[in-house]
């Protein structure tokens, strides 16, 4: 099979296999990225917590990028492998972005483990989580925020599919962070104001947080 991209016609690296379950897993011809824990410095509300866990610096996700193709109408793929876990109640997530094309929208698809994409909108602030899993997909539209969070036992392993002119701003996020934050709350994820939720955990402390149950 060929396609014709320009003047050029590639007939091969068109197709590509993955197993994001495997022990070790590779993706040929796709450039890897990692975040451990130490790359997510300010991102967690409790920070009490973020600095014990530190003493691990667990890997906290991988994400492939393959890119088929460079022009302004191609697609990207990232390959995503966020591990379980969690820093005081908070479950791991990705650092998240904007596009920097905020008009550029982008495809979840599920394919293992369980967790949310939250969403925020950068004019109304308005957010929302959508659950990602496997046989779920999730739409996310032009200028809106995404992170990934994991609130399984297991990895969450996703694809996301993305235009080649996208590019990713994590600077406006890392500054003002998003408004809402994903908590275990008795055994479930619940979706809190921020700023409500660090005002809770400077206020009550400690015996805030064994009710929390940490
Ligand atoms: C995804 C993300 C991936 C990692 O491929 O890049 O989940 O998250 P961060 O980029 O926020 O660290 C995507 O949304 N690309 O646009
Ligand atoms: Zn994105």
């Amino acid at each position: 099979m060929g396609r014709r991209s320009g003047d050029r016609i590639l007939s091969d690296a068109l197709s590509l296999s993955f197993d994001l379950l495997a022990p070790e897993p590779e993706i040929a011809s796709a450039r890897l990225g990692e975040r451990y824990l130490s790359d997510l410095n300010g991102y967690f509300v409790d920070e009490d917590a973020y600095i014990q866990k530190l003493a691990e610096n667990p890997l906290v996700y991988r994400v492939w990028s393959w890119e088929a193709g460079s022009g302004e109408g191609d697609l990207i793929c990232g390959f995503g492998i966020l591990q379980p876990g969690k820093v005081g109640n908070e479950f791991f997530f990705t650092k998240g972005h904007y596009h920097e094309w905020r008009e550029a929208a982008e495809i979840y698809v599920g394919l293992s483990g369980e967790g949310y994409l939250l969403l925020e909108h950068e004019k109304s602030g308005e957010s929302c989580v959508a659950p990602l899993a496997v046989n779920r997909i999730v739409y996310v539209p032009g200028y809106t925020a995404h992170r990934t969070i994991n609130t399984g036992n297991v990895p969450l392993t996703y694809l996301g599919i993305y235009s080649t002119r996208a590019g990713h701003d994590y600077g406006a996020l890392a500054e003002k962070q998003f408004l809402s934050v994903l908590v275990d709350r008795d055994g479930k994820p619940t979706l809190l104001d921020r700023s409500a939720y660090r005002t809770q955990k400077t206020q009550k402390g400690d015996n805030q947080r064994s009710e929390l149950g940490e």
